[in-house]
């Protein structure tokens, strides 16, 4: 029998199956990536919804698990040593269920360090510029007059959708025929960058093929379209 007793997030999130994989999330890019690697691996896990409208984010039972108030975060009760490990930054958990299912990371060292260096890629670039992006593109930002700090934003962004671009041409995906992590980091964030952000023309997509190319073909994978909507907004 599990216990997770121990961890004040499952008093506002109970288990109903506290043996699985206790997720605590929203599905923005962040988000789905851990709701995406989770369909792919097919380990067991149980979703809980974290409202930003109701600030669920600063309540005092997500910062027990997660100081930074941010999502993604896991409980996973049966971690190293058979004992519950609680974690956040998608990154890390990523990388926890990676080698945790034995899945999405090459076996070999060299192949290990080199998906993990696209994933602090992501994790370091695309992420935090395209997220700027879209806070000067569609949210508050959009209304300023000077439009400096934009533009710097999407030069920033094309600059590394250029890199992606070369790493992607001749590649299926960024390790070459596997689909890794980097892949599920990646990739959702250029779709909020098209699509939420509506910034597609602005940053000049179409100017990326290879990038398009795998992009389109990571969103026909059946996990890709059920963790897109994971956790259920309700
Ligand atoms: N580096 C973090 C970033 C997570 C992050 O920025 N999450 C956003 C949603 S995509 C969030 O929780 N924002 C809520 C807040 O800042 O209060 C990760 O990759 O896990």
């Amino acid at each position: 029998m599990n216990d997770l007793s121990a961890f004040p997030i499952t008093r506002k999130w109970p288990a109903q199956y506290p043996e699985r994989i206790q997720l605590y999330s929203l599905p923005t890019p962040n988000g789905v990536k851990v709701s995406i690697m989770l369909e792919e691996t097919g380990l067991p896990y149980e979703p809980h919804l974290v409202r930003f409208d109701t600030d669920d984010q600063m309540s005092p039972e997500f910062l027990s698990l997660n100081p930074n108030n941010k999502i993604p975060a896991i409980l996973d009760p049966a971690g190293p040593g058979a004992k519950p490990l609680a974690l956040f930054e998608s990154g890390a958990i990523l990388l926890y269920l990676a080698d945790k299912s034995g899945q999405f990371i090459p076996r070999d060292a060299a192949g290990r360090y080199e998906t993990i260096q696209w994933l602090m890629f992501q994790m370091g670039g695309i992420g935090p510029m395209f997220g700027q992006v879209g806070f000067f593109n569609k949210f508050a930002g959009k209304d300023y007059e000077d439009k400096r700090p934009r533009d710097r934003y999407v030069a920033e962004s094309r600059r590394l959708l250029k890199v992606l671009e070369g790493r992607l041409t001749g590649r299926s995906w960024i390790m070459g025929n596997a689909y890794t992590i980097a892949d599920m980091a990646v990739f959702p964030w250029v779709r909020n960058l098209v699509g939420f952000y509506e910034a597609g023309d602005l940053i000049g997509i179409a100017d990326f093929p290879h990038v398009i190319r795998a992009f389109k073909k990571f969103l026909q994978r059946p996990a890709v379209v059920k963790g897109l909507d994971i956790p259920g907004r309700g």
